[in-house]
């Protein structure tokens, strides 16, 4: 309950801090995919992932830059690109699950 609370807190957080930028770019997790599998966005740009499955799920860096938790249904995880590049990422729980942010 905690967690969760500090999680709403936390995107509250993160979309007041993104309302000043053009792009809010989003990737839904679906049925074991991450939707789109490319997503584009601009540099400087925070993309959120939300967890839409039954099943967890995380989102974690191939270089491991960065990973969430274990995502719950409906919880969300939000990382921010800085400089230009391509991503990829998977789930760490089902690693055959795999997508790419390309930042420039
Ligand atoms: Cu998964």
């Amino acid at each position: 309950m905690i967690r969760r609370i500090f999680m709403l807190t936390l995107v509250a957080t993160l979309a007041l801090a993104a309302s000043g930028n053009a792009a809010t770019p989003r990737v839904q997790i679906e049925a074991f995919h991450f939707v789109p599998a490319t997503l584009t966005a601009p540099v400087g740009a925070t993309v959120t992932w939300t967890n839409a499955d039954e099943e967890a799920h995380t989102v974690t860096a191939t270089d491991r830059a960065y990973t969430s938790t274990g995502l719950e249904h409906g919880e969300t995880f939000a990382h921010r690109f800085t400089a230009p590049g391509t991503y990829t990422y998977f789930c760490a729980l089902h690693p055959h699950m795999t997508a790419t942010v390309v930042v420039k």
